[in-house]
C-alpha cells in the first residue's frame, strides 16, 4: 500500500459515517489516505502525537472532522504547519452550528481551512485536500479538472432532459 498523503482524523467513531465521504473523494482521485479517531478533548495527547508526527511521515495535508465544542482541527493545526482543513459535523442537538463556529473562528495566526456541515463538507475537504497536493501534481490536477466537467456534464444532461 502506498503511503497515505491526506490524514482524516475525526474526534469519535460515530463521526465516520460522514467522514467516509472525504475518504470518498479522495479515493476516486487515486489519492491515498488515512482514517483515524483522536479526540482534542478525550485523548489530546494522541492528537497532538499525530499532528506533530505527520509531515514526516509524508502527509501533505490533514482534514479533521468533529462535533459539539470541536476544537479536533484548531488542536491539529497548532501542532502542525501543514494546511488543515475542518470539517463541521451536526451531532449535537444544536444541529452543527457549535461545531461550525468552533471549527472556522480560529484566532490570526492558525489557520484552519472550514468547509461546509456535514457530508458536504466531508466531500469537499477531500476536493480541497486533492486541489492542495494538484499544485505540485500535474497529473492529479488533469484528474481534477475532467471531474469539474464530468459535474458539468450532468447538469447538462438533466437540462437535456428537461427540455424533451
Ligand atoms: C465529538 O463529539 C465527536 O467528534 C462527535 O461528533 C461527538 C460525539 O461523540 P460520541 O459521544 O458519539 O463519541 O467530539
Amino acid at each position: 500500500m502506498a503511503t497515505p498523503k491526506v490524514l482524516i482524523v475525526m474526534g469519535s467513531e460515530s463521526d465516520k459515517p460522514v467522514m467516509t465521504e472525504a475518504k470518498t473523494a479522495l479515493s476516486e482521485l487515486g489519492i491515498e489516505s488515512e482514517m483515524c479517531v483522536a479526540s482534542a478533548h478525550r485523548t489530546p495527547d494522541m492528537a497532538t502525537k499525530l499532528a506533530k508526527e505527520s509531515a514526516s511521515r509524508g502527509i501533505k495535508v490533514i482534514i479533521a472532522g468533529a462535533g459539539y465544542a470541536a476544537h479536533l482541527a484548531g488542536a491539529m493545526a497548532a501542532n502542525t504547519l501543514l494546511p488543515v482543513i475542518g470539517v463541521p459535523l451536526e451531532t449535537s442537538s444544536l444541529a452543527g452550528i457549535d461545531a461550525l463556529l468552533s471549527t472556522v473562528q480560529m484566532p490570526a495566526g492558525v489557520p484552519v481551512a472550514c468547509v461546509a456541515l456535514g457530508k458536504a463538507g466531508a466531500r469537499n475537504a477531500g476536493i480541497l485536500a486533492a486541489e492542495i497536493i494538484a499544485l505540485s501534481d500535474e497529473k492529479l490536477a488533469k484528474k481534477l479538472h475532467t471531474a469539474r466537467k464530468e459535474m458539468a456534464r450532468k447538469v447538462e444532461d438533466v437540462n437535456r432532459k428537461l427540455r424533451s
